[in-house]
């Protein structure tokens, strides 16, 4: 496979031997991490361009380097189109990853110990929130709300309650785990209340708001933060979007605050992503994602399986497996060797550690993008179903069996950009 990159299969056929491996392995596999996806083959080639030779610091119009006459028009048009597609004031592209983007948005409107409000990482949110390993949560003063332990959903009382006696200058919507619908306009009106500035973090449902399945953070948030490369289907860097009165301040933060040069081949990448997902076929695969996972949701469901929440309204379900018997590591571990690709995941009032949790994470992203119809959801509950059963009885012979069955499936609906033997 080493002839679709003939220059590094030359020049360095080690790596061009591994960057081949995982193009079969993206190929063969059900890969089902929600915050995982499958670019198409005109965002990968931006990303293998010459303006990975371009340093630009500053921002168009303002540069601190000369030569920037097509990198102003680029950054300028992955602006535009961020804004247009999620009806911004204000699009900055720079931020290397989500965690560098959420970390500017600190800067921007903390100081060192203020009180920032963020949903509990266990619970569902994310490091950056203020968790306590994080620099969010060691150089800020972190409260933490979680989900209501009879529905498994955001508890917006906890939220409410907090804000008023923590008094956060920041409060966090969003997360990594978080199987039903945010409410954005409710986080917006405590936010107000109290007078804290409101960050949506929407990295894992930005490809989902864009299409139109789940509503838009605007103009409830101030500052909406997200990644590119999770349901948005673009590389692999971040966003920020804000109302006009914010604009400066996050410029500020990421650019001198926090970054130099901007990833101009990334922000390339970023300006043909947001182009596919202003089309109307993009429209159809967000919906379509979405029916994917409660078709899922449902067949896993008639399994025994225990989803947090009871279901899902967006990309991922998060599934409990004590009524299983099982830990989520193993269980993972299995599903790996049937080629099923997942992360293990605590799910909340989890009673074991982070590195050992009772859950696993599945999302249908990756699948929808490779364009599995819900049809099929039944197959991929019964081989989770069955591979969860054989790890627990030893039975390697299923796992294998079930291998096998995948890669034969997925030889049916080719990887989008992924180029195999
Ligand atoms: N690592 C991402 C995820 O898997 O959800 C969040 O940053």
């Amino acid at each position: 496979m080493t002839q679709h990159h003939p220059a590094l299969s030359a020049e360095d056929p080690e790596l061009a031997a591994l960057i081949a491996a995982e193009e079969q392995l993206q190929a063969d596999t059900l890969r089902m991490i929600p915050s995982e996806n499958y670019v198409s083959a005109a965002v990968l080639e931006a990303t293998g361009t010459v303006l990975t030779n371009k340093y630009s610091e500053g921002y168009a119009g303002k540069r601190y380097y000369e030569g920037q006459q097509n990198i102003d028009p680029i950054e300028t048009l992955a602006a535009d189109r961020a804004k247009a597609l999620f009806g911004a004031d204000h699009a900055n592209v720079q931020p290397y990853s989500g965690s560098p983007a959420n970390l500017a948005v600190y800067l921007a409107f903390l100081q060192p110990g203020d009180t920032v409000l963020g949903m509990g990482l266990p619970a569902g949110g994310h490091l950056t929130h203020g968790w306590s390993v994080s620099a969010t949560g060691k150089w800020f003063k972190a409260a933490h709300y979680g989900v209501r332990k009879d529905t498994g959903r955001i508890d917006m009382d906890e939220v409410r309650d907090l804000a008023r006696t923590e008094r956060p200058k920041l409060i966090i919507c969003g997360g990594t785990a978080i199987p039903r619908t945010i409410d954005f306009a409710a986080f917006g009106e405590i936010a107000r209340e109290v007078g804290a500035v409101l960050l949506a973090d929407v990295a894992h449902i930005a490809g989902l708001i864009a299409g139109g399945a789940h509503p838009s953070p605007f103009p409830h948030a101030d500052v909406v933060s997200t990644t590119t490369h999770k349901t948005l289907r673009g590389p692999r860097g971040a966003m920020l979007m804000t109302k006009e009165e914010h604009a400066k301040a996050i410029d500020r933060a990421v650019f001198p605050g926090l970054q130099g040069g901007p990833h101009n081949h990334t922000t390339a990448a970023i300006a043909v992503a947001l182009k596919e997902a202003a089309t109307d076929d993009f429209k159809a695969y967000a919906r379509q994602i979405v029916t994917n996972a409660k078709a899922l949701g449902e067949e896993l469901a008639k399994r025994g399986f225990d989803l947090v929440s009871g279901g899902t309204d967006n990309h991922l379900l998060l599934i409990d497996l004590t009524s299983k018997d099982i830990p989520g590591k193993p269980a993972a571990k299995a599903l790996d060797r049937a080629g099923i690709v997942v992360n293990y995941n605590t799910v909340p009032f989890d009673p074991r550690k982070p590195f050992d949790p009772s859950g696993i994470r599945i999302g249908t992203p990756s699948l929808t993008s490779r364009g599995l119809p819900a049809s099929e959801m039944a197959t991929v509950a019964e081989w989770i179903d069955r591979v969860v059963a054989a790890e627990k009885a030893g039975d390697e012979d299923t796992i294998a069996k079930v291998r096998a069955e995948v890669k034969a499936l997925m030889d049916g609906y080719p990887a989008p950009g992924v180029p195999v033997a």
